[in-house]
């Protein structure tokens, strides 16, 4: 592999790893677009000096003073803002790590490998470092997602990356690794995107793969399975995996994938008949199980279709349009991709079309690097290429409910959010939208950037309440024209699914039988778009804050689309008061949004008895210190999961929740918020807990500045409710 050689002021360490010199990171945040460097020459150290913001995510010392101590709510917010403020960068918005999944590193890293790319030593060094980081103590394998069980897809792929960057099979990490997933039945147990990023390797045989066809494309969109209905990130990796399936493309074989071959699998490979393998796979991924129906569609795809029958003229036409899919997918998005697994297979796939020079292929190299982060533990991928637009908002808003818009201390800080947010929001629509499926996006705000452009109805909604908080209700230069700020409302008006609820890209496009096609094996409610309570709520409210604004403007569709929107969020409560979430871990965030909506319709407490019910829950859950706390298993299993630790953030969101419900005692509530208070450190910041977010059911992902946005939040609304008083 062609890793570029010595890094400078690389250190061995006394575990014999290597370890680059962290003083030399700087992250680059170019409009959003955010990338780390390392720098090579005391040069270009002089002239671009280590942020706070570099220092903090790195993990050495950032020098921040000792605040004075917060005796009040509202001392705390102030001084956990003071923290926060030193990480917004210069185009004004916040960033993090946004870690979890444990799949997205081996797609990046086996594509730069097949495609021969050269990979920098400090990032060859510090996702090694990363990966041995994250490997777990007991057994050394990984798992979906870092707090996941080890898994034959977490293990079997990260050990791939890490023999592909040049680890010895010998190290007795590796060993450790090997054993475990000798013990779960090696990579032939592994689920399908296992099985294609490992034959694409040439570690394995195209026939292990269950077939991705691409001649499903040319469907007639009327088909109820046709592609175009599918949730959208299942239908961006489709095309490019059905294209890459198509050809049977794989890397030819050399020493290191031999013996890969001998490592990665517990029988001979000669030995193996891989076509009986396709429906291999182990207990510890099997999250999702396969259909028969999917099965019998797979075994007359694998041994009917594509040996005897499949025309060479549908093969033509098929990998055709996929591949104008693919480039159109390119140009939308100026190479950055829906996410990080579309990303590098799109990358895979102008290498495999248009080779290694071509113009294509290298914009994807370099934009690449827009997924990874480095952190203390090394380098790791990031779940989208950033939270850019999201973490923006909300800081908005939690700095609003402290009162603080108006605050001389403040305004910069959030002046400079708001021309972030001005520079992000989408100003056209894609060319050639009907033939892309792309949803309605003029006027919308994505989860990270404009570059990226993907409408999402929550953010949207939250990138417009905090535009109108400061231009509207503060007096805000007016950055966002009024015709922008409809052209947002327009483009929520065409969120909504006829049940009333939102979904999170587009409205959902396809049958709930469709998800009997799901193959992916290691995730839940994939196929099509499904309602959500947090994508809705986010709708509903931003709804109720233009209307106050702007009475007149399409106001009878947005009444029609509120009452649709609130009856379908009281339809999604469960008889236990709960409400599931998708995005948040779990019942505790999807409660949060559920009662704001409700509020926001004047439902409260007081008035409603479905209101009791939900405040009930929380209470017969809060723990004696006076905090919640629920793990990753609540999304898992669908009940709630008790964390044996209260998390400061989800004890945010419940004291949010409480507040905007009008819970009348203010006992629980002060607890919860001393509990806040007392996990705050000197310098005003919040330590990270347990991991916050998670989609597709199984797989988490890591919101690390939820633990300042929440709390922050939530302090400054108790302080407004109840009174600022002394609590510490
Ligand atoms: C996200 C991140 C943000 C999230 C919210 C805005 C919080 C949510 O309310 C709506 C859905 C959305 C936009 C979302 C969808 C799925 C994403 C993009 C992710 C969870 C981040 C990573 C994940 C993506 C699918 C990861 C790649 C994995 C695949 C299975 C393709």
């Amino acid at each position: 592999q062609k890793i570029l050689k010595g890094a400078v002021g690389v250190q061995t360490t006394k575990s014999g790893d290597e370890k680059t010199d962290y003083t030399r990171w700087r992250l680059k945040d170019d409009r959003g677009c955010q990338t780390w460097h390392y720098l090579e020459s005391d040069e270009e150290i002089k002239a671009w000096p280590q942020s706070t913001a570099d220092k903090y995510f790195i993990g050495l010392d950032t020098n921040l003073p000792k605040l004075k101590a917060a005796k009040t709510p509202l001392e705390a917010a102030y001084n956990g803002l003071s923290f926060f403020s030193n990480l917004q960068l210069p185009p004004g918005n916040w960033a993090c790590e946004y870690g979890g999944p444990m799949f997205l590193l081996p797609g990046l890293v086996i594509t730069w490998y097949v495609t021969e790319t050269p990979i920098p030593a400090s990032h060859a060094i510090e996702i090694k470092n990363y990966l041995f980081a994250r490997a777990h103590p007991e057994d050394g394998g990984w798992g979906l997602h870092i707090e996941g069980e080890s898994s034959v897809f977490g293990t079997a792929m990260n050990y791939t990356v890490l023999r592909l960057l040049g680890v010895d099979a010998e190290d007795p990490r590796m060993r450790k690794a090997r054993d475990t997933l000798w013990k779960l039945g090696g990579a032939l147990k592994g689920p399908h995107w296992a099985k294609f990023w490992l034959s694409v390797l040439g570690v394995l045989e195209w026939d292990v793969v269950n077939p991705v066809p691409p001649e499903l494309w040319l469907l007639p969109d009327w088909v109820p399975i046709a592609p175009w209905r599918w949730w959208i990130h299942m239908r961006q990796v489709f095309a490019p995996m059905s294209y890459v399936y198509s050809k049977r493309w794989s890397y030819p074989l050399n020493d290191l994938t031999k013996q890969l071959r001998s490592e990665l699998l517990v029988q001979p490979f000669e030995t193996i008949d891989f076509s009986a393998h396709r429906n291999s796979i182990s207990p510890t991924d099997d999250y999702h199980p396969k259909t028969w129906i999917l099965k019998l569609l797979f075994w007359f795809l694998a041994t009917i279709w594509f040996p005897y029958i499949r025309p060479a003229w549908m093969v033509k036409r098929a990998e055709e349009h996929v591949w104008w899919l693919i480039e159109a997918e390119d140009n939308n998005t100026d190479y950055a991709n829906l996410g990080p697994v579309n990303g590098p297979m799109n990358t895979l796939c102008a290498y495999i079309k248009l080779g290694p020079d071509s113009y294509n292929f290298r914009e994807h190299v370099k934009t690449l690097p827009e997924f990874l982060w480095v952190k203390d533990e090394g380098m790791l991928m990031n779940g989208t290429n950033g939270v850019q637009t999201w973490d923006t908002a909300f800081t908005i808003q939690a700095v609003e409910s402290c009162g603080w818009c108006d605050d001389k201390k403040w305004k910069p800080l959030l002046n400079k959010a708001l021309e972030f947010l001005e520079d992000q929001q989408i100003l056209e629509e894609v060319k050639d939208q009907q033939t892309c499926y792309r949803q309605q996006r003029k006027g919308a705000w994505g989860f990270s950037t404009r570059k990226q452009g993907y409408t999402v109805s929550d953010c949207t909604s939250e990138g417009l309440k905090s535009t109108l908080i400061l231009q509207n209700q503060h007096q805000y230069p007016a950055l966002i024209s009024e015709r922008r700020i409809k052209d947002a409302i327009d483009v929520l008006l065409t969120m909504q699914n006829p049940s009333g609820g939102c979904a999170s890209y587009e409205p959902t496009r396809g049958s709930v039988l469709l998800e009997h096609l799901n193959a992916a094996e290691v995730f839940g409610n994939i196929m099509i778009e499904y309602d959500y309570p947090e994508c809705t709520t986010a709708v509903v409210t931003a709804l109720h804050m233009f209307q106050k604004h702007y009475p007149t403007y399409r106001s009878a569709e947005i009444a029609a689309f509120r009452d649709r929107a609130v009856s379908y969020i009281r339809a999604a409560q469960r008889p236990d008061g709960s409400w599931y979430g998708s995005w948040g871990i779990c019942f505790t965030y999807a409660g949060m949004f559920a009662l704001e909506s409700l509020a926001c319709g004047g439902e409260t407490y007081a008035n409603s008895e479905r209101v009791r019910r939900a405040c009930q829950f929380f209470l017969d859950k809060q723990m004696d210190d006076g905090g919640w706390g629920e793990t990753y298993k609540s999304c898992e299993t669908g009940v709630w999961s008790q964390h044996p630790q209260s998390q400061v953030v989800q004890t945010a969101w419940v004291v949010i929740a409480m507040i905007e419900a009008e819970f009348p005692h203010k006992e629980p509530l002060e607890r919860a918020v001393r509990l806040i208070m007392e996990r705050q450190q000197e310098n005003g910041e919040w330590l990270q807990e347990a991991i916050e977010g998670v989609f597709n059911k199984s797989c988490m992902i890591s919101y690390p500045n939820y633990k300042f946005i929440f709390p922050i939040k939530a302090l400054g609304m108790y302080a407004k409710h109840f009174e600022d008083e002394v609590l510490l």
